[in-house]
């Protein structure tokens, strides 16, 4: 009964929040220059950033629908700013310089963890905090965001603090304490190592790099008896969970932190463990559907699952890495795949009435959608940005605008972004409560840099994190890196 309420005040709060945009969403099919284009990514991000500035201001979240902070975002209801250390490289990336230097003051006078007094995330503050101030302090060299990055890191030390020095993954800021589960996903413990091997690289404290050293010693130590690495494993003693794989939930960004870890580092032993990984997990996940789309399936309870999620959607980009990266591997054709995967992923929005993508779309027994909803997730105009890259077919930005008329038509409101419940439905907004803040630090980055030079963030010169921070390629900056000249 509650359950339907909600949906109930849900639905009507989204009638009253259909707005003059939709009338406004014809003018955009006249924007056909990428500088103009660009311009129109930058107006989402001021509405996005303003919005949440003028009501949930040191919240993590904006609920637009309540047009307050939302409560319940990965990192609870402490305000400790999410949406603010996630969005501030987009900001300084686009030259937003009033915005960004509003979330600068706020940084240095408010931010802290120090009253958070219940376990968070370690792989969620990695991503988007350690990740977010060390791009910002490679971006401009102000070293606030140096300091800001080590007492965020600092805080995360004491997970890593088991007998195979993979972390536990969540901690109490404010007690120190760590939740001791007995199962920690692939993707959690193998999405640390690019931000801590870049953070001893600037403190000169190897202290950072070493724990996230020990998590791929152990990884080679521990055999894995699927072959394929399996999405869980137990901290205290290096067993695996058995019986699911995939390249979805639990095990994206451990895949690709394996690719970028050795772009940042040039150390083989990554692109070892990179390639060793794709030819398994390739072999095993890579389906093409009755109707000719490749897609990664994931394995549950031990058997395939012929479906897709939404999340899968970022192996396009990383595929397309992988061939630019190492070009000289024979195992897989990565540029091959990174087009099918992308192909698909379009596919996925085209076929619906809001050119959006659903969450998990099965292809087989029969082709239907899982999870219906679109929550303002990145990864497919990921993979569009990275395909422009390093194809220059311009199909990739002409689908990254098609997306930009749908999130415009469908996600946004007066109050700024939200996602929707069912991509089915495009007559009537059934906006989700959040605006979630990587839609700032990646969805509408990676559309920015879709219409951007690329002498904007080279692909040789910086790598993304999986939060879009990008970090300088180590070897070829060192300490004193180029950086892009926005202001
Ligand atoms: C982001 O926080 C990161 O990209 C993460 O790796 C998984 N997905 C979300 C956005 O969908």
């Amino acid at each position: 009964m509650r359950r339907f309420s909600l949906i109930f005040v849900i639905f009507v709060l989204s009638l009253s929040l259909v707005d003059s945009f939709h009338a406004k969403n014809e003018d955009l099919k006249k924007l056909t220059g990428n500088v103009e284009r660009r311009e129109k990514v930058k107006e989402m991000m001021i509405h996005a950033w303003s919005n949440y500035k003028k009501f949930a201001w040191g919240a993590n979240e904006l609920s637009p629908m309540f047009q307050k902070g939302h409560r319940n975002s990965v990192f609870g209801s402490a305000n400790i700013g999410a949406t603010i250390v996630d969005a501030m490289d987009t900001l300084y990336l686009m030259g937003l310089t009033t915005e960004f230097n509003e979330g600068r003051e706020w940084i240095a006078t408010e931010f802290s963890l120090d009253r958070v007094n219940y376990s968070v995330s370690v792989f969620e503050t990695n991503i988007r905090y350690v990740g977010g101030f060390l791009s910002l302090y490679a971006l401009t060299g102000d070293s606030l965001f140096k300091e800001k990055a080590k007492y965020v890191a600092d805080k995360l030390l004491v997970a890593f603090d088991t007998p195979t020095g993979i972390p536990f993954s969540s901690v109490n800021f404010m007690t120190g304490e760590v939740k001791e589960e007995q199962f920690i996903a692939l993707s959690e413990f193998g999405t640390l190592y690019l931000e801590f091997a870049y953070l001893s690289e600037i403190t000169g404290d190897e202290v950072y790099k070493n724990v996230v050293d020990r998590i791929y010693d152990t990884l080679e130590a521990v055999h894995d008896p699927s072959e394929l690495h399996s999405t869980h494993i137990n901290p205290k003693t290096g067993i695996w969970k058995e019986g699911n794989s995939a390249m979805g939930a639990y095990g994206d960004s451990f895949y690709e932190y394996l690719l970028k870890a050795w772009i940042l580092t040039k150390n083989d032993r990554f692109k070892e463990m990179f390639l060793k990984a794709m030819n398994v997990t390739t072999k095993k996940l890579l389906q093409r559907s009755k109707t000719g789309l490749v897609y990664l399936a994931s394995i549950k309870d031990g058997e395939l699952r012929k479906s897709m999620e939404h999340l899968a959607c970022f192996t396009g980009g990383l595929f397309a890495l992988a061939a630019t990266s190492i070009p000289e591997t024979k195992i897989l054709d990565f540029m091959d795949l990174a087009k099918n995967i992308t192909h698909t992923c379009h596919e996925l929005y085209r076929s619906t009435p809001t050119g959006l993508g659903p969450e998990v779309f099965h292809f087989e027994p029969k082709i239907e959608v899982f999870s219906g909803y679109y929550a303002l997730r990145p990864e497919t105009v990921e993979s569009y940005f990275y395909l422009w890259r390093t194809t220059k077919d311009p199909k990739y930005r002409e689908w990254g605008w098609q997306f930009v008329e749908s999130l415009e038509k469908h996600c946004r409101s007066p109050f700024g972004y939200s996602g929707i419940s069912n991509v089915f439905v495009a007559h009537i907004p059934l906006y989700d409560l959040i605006q979630q803040s990587f839609f700032l630090a990646e969805t509408l980055k990676y559309l920015y840099l879709l219409y951007s030079d690329d002498s904007l963030l080279p692909l040789d010169k910086w790598v993304f994190n999986t939060e879009a921070h990008p970090l300088p390629i180590l070897n070829e900056h060192r300490l004193r890196c180029r950086k892009p000249k926005i202001f």
